[in-house]
């Protein structure tokens, strides 16, 4: 699905701002028709934002089921003659969207965009009433997984299986756009190199003729040709990748249509111990990151965007996984823009119900069965992996896609309900790593998915849920288990999480766990151990910045393993990193 874009063909109006914002208390806004007509509220929502932490209702952050946005929406008399649509870039995890109360679509999956056609619908010239309705509930069959319980007092609460907030509701931008009736409906761009020559494959889905130019970064056209699908070769070719994100412009046009797209020329591939960028080992450095910020929650935000893209750059990181769901297409345009190297994670977090349900006495669930995690859970997380390689697939930062973080792949049916999930990827995606994120209780002799990898991702917390406050046998532990993972598959292991929780401003002469000492020693001795190993291929902290979960003993407010506050200060491991990290240079430091 391509992102709409203002260009000489195409033209795209902001609905972001502020709505109308109901809360379905009483699941009542489907049989009242809440959508035929004005919203009977006082509550404004601002849009792009997370509803839940904006109003001071403790019931609204809580709500579970359905919110309704509204707002008015002209379409200008100058769309006569093109098709027009609204997009929404994400409604999570499950929007409804009505233009004068008669629902248009509907979309299940809270990352992902959607859109509904206009043209036969509003006449250009006149108002509608646009209202998207928005569920924040999660079930076996949702992605991620989820359970609604009804409590004795008769609240209900939604119980999920990963640690962070169920923000909800539209944390990404509303737009109406318009094409030429005869528009290009999608574009795929895979780059190769031969020698010195950067090639361009494209293919343009339009119902006229296509025509391509690539222009470089001055605007200076290096290729041209006909046709609907070709190859493209540029001679000299700027490679693209961290310091040196240069991007090409190809410019598609078909009939009245014409849609710019950024290409960055560069090659992704694997070895058994190393990832190559353009034929050369890389060493990934960077966070496992949540899109997490105070009052918007998930919300979308360029200012937000730029600061964090700062610290990354600023603490020397090179790359960053989209833990645990799509990021907004914001975000990746950005990646590509500063040469940040993304590993794409779809939103399959939390499918370990022993982990969860085990914890105080009671028998752990089965993790994959028909009553829990099951074939229309399997069907949806397909569906939202051909929806992210269809919204992310031409981005030069994305490096590979990874199915899901930390799933029970111990269990019986671990292999049954994945396999085929990898297959699908790299079908939709023949040119890029497919990837999934391990969890310590499925370590090399148990885990059932680490064969369907390019590279094997671990999530590990040496020194902290095991050996805390003992560095010392955390540093023995951990490099046993990394011994198994090299001697089992022989592949490449990124270390994707490794972390200790840290409350800024607490100190320790004995540096104890939970101080701003502790923190960086638990780093130290990490990286003593990834150091050791060629097949270390990349190591990702855990976290970015603090973020918010919902409430646990376990947790202080949130989540503290943030490398920054939630607000974006530095906690004293942001200078560790950023020592150890703006040395390699991109390279893994030498044995
Ligand atoms: C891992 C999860 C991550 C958690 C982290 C933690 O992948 O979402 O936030 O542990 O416990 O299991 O901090």
């Amino acid at each position: 699905m391509l992102k709409p874009q203002l260009n000489p063909a195409r033209s795209l109006i902001s609905l972001d701002g502020i709505w109308d914002f109901k809360v379905d208390f009483n699941d009542e806004g489907f049989n009242q028709n809440w959508a035929g007509s004005t919203l009977d509220t006082d509550l404004d929502v601002a849009v792009p934002s997370s509803y839940n932490e904006l109003f001071t209702q403790r019931e609204i952050r809580e709500h579970v089921g359905w919110v309704w946005y509204q707002r008015e929406l002209v379409v200008p008399k100058g769309f006569a003659g093109q098709r027009y649509f609204v997009r929404v870039a994400a409604a999570t995890h499950e929007g409804k969207l009505f233009i004068n109360g008669k629902e248009l679509v509907s979309h299940v999956g809270g990352y992902m965009p959607f859109e509904a056609e206009l043209t036969n619908v509003v006449a250009p010239g006149e108002v509608a009433l646009l209202t998207i309705a928005v569920s924040n509930v999660l079930t076996n069959e949702t992605i991620p997984p989820g359970e609604v319980q009804v409590l004795q007092t008769g609240r209900k609460e939604q119980y999920y299986y990963h640690d962070f907030f169920n923000y909800a509701g539209l944390a990404r931008s509303v737009e109406l756009y318009s094409t030429p009736m005869n528009a290009i409906s999608d574009i795929t761009v895979v780059t190769t190199v031969k020698g010195s020559t950067g090639v361009v494959s494209y293919e343009v889905v339009s119902a006229g003729e296509v025509s391509v130019r690539l222009l470089d970064a001055k605007g200076n056209e290096v290729a041209s040709a006909q046709g609907s699908k070709g190859d493209l070769e540029v001679a000299d070719a700027k490679l693209w990748g961290p310091g040196h994100p240069y991007l090409y412009q190809l410019v598609a046009t078909s009939g009245e249509d014409q849609y710019n797209l950024n290409v960055g020329i560069r090659t992704i591939e694997v070895s058994a111990t190393q990832i190559l960028l353009n034929g050369k080992p890389i060493y990934l450095t960077g966070f496992g990151m949540h899109e997490d910020h105070l009052v918007k929650g998930k919300g979308h935000d360029n200012a937000f965007l730029v600061n964090d893209f700062e610290l990354l750059k600023w603490v020397g990181a090179n790359s960053f996984r989209t833990s645990h769901y799509p990021y907004a297409e914001e975000v990746m345009d950005y990646a590509d823009k500063h040469g940040i190297l993304v590993i794409d994670e779809t939103a399959a977090v939390g499918m370990n119900l022993a982990l969860t349900s085990g914890i105080f006495g009671t028998p752990p669930k089965t993790t994959f069965s028909p009553e829990t995690i099951n074939g229309n859970s399997q069907a949806a997380l397909a569906s939202q992996i051909r929806e992210l390689i269809a919204r992310d697939k031409n981005h030069p930062s994305v490096i590979a896609w990874s199915i899901t973080n930390e799933p029970a792949s111990e269990e019986e049916g671990a292999d049954t309900y994945f396999e085929p999930l990898f297959k699908l990827a790299r079908e939709l995606d023949p040119s890029r790593p497919v990837t999934y994120v391990n969890v310590m209780m499925a370590p090399f002799s148990k885990c059932k998915l680490a064969q369907f990898a390019d590279f094997i991702c671990l999530n590990r917390y040496y020194g902290w849920y095991v050996n805390h406050n003992d560095l010392d046998s955390a540093i023995l532990g951990y490099r046993a288990e990394l011994k198994g993972w090299v001697e089992t598959f022989g592949k490449p292991l990124v270390i994707t999480e490794y972390g200790a929780d840290t409350l800024p401003g607490a100190h320790s002469i004995h540096a104890l766990p939970w101080s701003e000492e502790y923190q960086v020693n638990f780093l130290k001795a990490s990286h003593q151990v990834h150091d050791e190993f060629e097949s270390v291929a990349g190591e990702h902290v855990w976290n970015f910045a603090d973020f918010q979960t919902k409430p646990g003993i376990f947790r202080v407010l949130g989540n503290k393993k943030g490398v920054f506050t939630r607000d974006r200060q530095p906690k004293a491991a942001a200078y560790e990193l950023r020592d150890r990290w703006t040395k390699l240079g991109n390279q893994k430091p030498k044995r």
